[in-house]
């Protein structure tokens, strides 16, 4: 009874898919090579003692392989397994096509890494009020279009929705509705709950914590004695509260920098200097970013606070500080640059978004790469 008044309040009203593909990197290599299908494959980095598994097919899974083990562990428990390197190039193209499914129903969309994304749609494109109708949709697509599997969680926060996706694998779909929700957590693992790992999950058991229904049994103050922060988190969860935000990849519009002067400015050859100081700067965050762009735009606000830009469209990609100065030269022909100024700035717009999906997944590859190294 408890239980439920606290969970009175909730916005019951979001609709928050999460999809994650099914054995991904083996999926994908089972695909391009039928000869595996149903086999024991595991996905390592190149043999050697160093090699890190990545992940195996379910049939691997049997013998206890899994994501993190070495490689020469799982040789140990399943000598059959069949050992397939990573293909990221290929693993990338996939997560974008994916992406471009989930446009399909929603701009809020935050991907959690290669293989899983939460996706908002509450107010979806379709104007679909069905959530569940939308992952049918989605995982349709994602096994016409990309001929594989995934596995869908719909629920009305984060949290639910992940563990939704996780709970029927692979080519399931698990709804938690807000009625569900409080019977759905209680009989939940504690394993399962963010932020409680293999190694930490014991202490939990000192407390004879083994369900969600057991964190019921402790008050905040003590979570947060217990567990610290996380403690508090669970607290939450373990209610079936969750009031994260999706954290949307807000793709740049455009990269910049501009300088306020302690001291207002005079004339052409003052602003020029300075430019060329506040260029330095641009180029280094195209380069960092690894943009470029056809646009560039010259800021000016005088020491009145009137400000105006002008800007300048090419047709050819920008990326360096010569070519962003012989615009902003160019542009500052046709501005006043005698009156006092206060500030200046140079953006350049008109990116390549292609190349901006490309650094959001390069993440992907640095955080693997640490795998392979561990
Ligand atoms: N991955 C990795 N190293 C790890 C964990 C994961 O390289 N320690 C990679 C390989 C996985 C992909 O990330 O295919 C996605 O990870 P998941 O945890 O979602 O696992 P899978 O998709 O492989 O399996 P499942 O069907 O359980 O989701
Ligand atoms: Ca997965
Ligand atoms: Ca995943």
């Amino acid at each position: 009874m408890r239980r439920e008044i606290e969970m009175v309040g909730l916005d019951r009203q979001t609709k928050i898919i999460h999809v994650d593909m099914d054995y991904f990197f083996a999926q994908v290599e089972i695909l391009d090579n039928p000869a595996l299908k149903g086999k024991p494959v595991v996905i390592s980095g190149p043999p050697n003692s160093r090699s890190v598994v990545g992940t195996a097919s379910y049939e691997a899974r049997e013998f206890g392989v899994h994501s993190g083990m070495s490689a020469n562990d799982a040789h140990r428990l399943c000598p059959q397994a069949i050992f397939v390197e990573y293909h990221f190039e290929k693993y990338q193209a996939i997560s974008k096509q994916m992406q471009e499914i989930f446009q399909r129903y929603s701009d809020i969309i935050e991907p959690l890494s290669l293989d899983e994304a939460y996706i908002d749609v509450t107010n979806n494109k379709l104007k679909e009020t069905s959530a569940i109708k939308i992952a049918r949709m989605i995982q349709n697509d994602i096994l016409q279009e990309l001929n594989l599997t995934c596995s869908i969680g719909v629920s009305y926060n984060k949290f639910l929705a992940k563990i939704g996706s996780d709970y029927n694998k692979p080519y399931g779909i698990t709804v938690i509705t807000p009625d569900q929700a409080a019977d759905f957590i209680a009989k939940l693992p504690i394993r399962k709950f963010p932020g409680v790992g293999k190694k930490s999950v014991t202490s939990f058991y000192q407390y004879a914590i083994y369900y969600g229904s057991d964190l019921l049994q402790y008050s905040r103050d003590d979570l947060i004695r217990m567990f610290k922060k996380r403690g508090e988190i669970l607290y939450d969860r373990a209610r079936g509260i969750d009031e994260r935000k999706l954290v949307v990849n807000r793709i740049a519009k455009s990269i910049g920098a501009e300088n306020t002067f302690l001291d207002d400015i005079y004339g052409e050859r003052e602003a020029l200097i300075r430019l060329d100081k506040i260029a330095d700067k641009v180029e280094l965050r195209l380069n960092k970013k690894q943009m470029s762009g056809r646009t560039v735009t010259l800021k000016v606000k005088y020491a009145s606070f009137e400000q105006i830009t002008r800007s300048k469209t090419v047709g050819y990609p920008i990326s360096d500080k010569k070519t962003v100065l012989d615009i902003i030269n160019e542009l500052c022909q046709v501005v006043d640059l005698q009156r006092p100024i206060r500030l200046l700035g140079i953006s350049v717009s008109g990116l390549d978004s292609g190349k901006q999906l490309k650094n959001v997944l390069r993440y992907e590859q640095i955080l693997l790469d640490v795998f392979k190294k561990e």
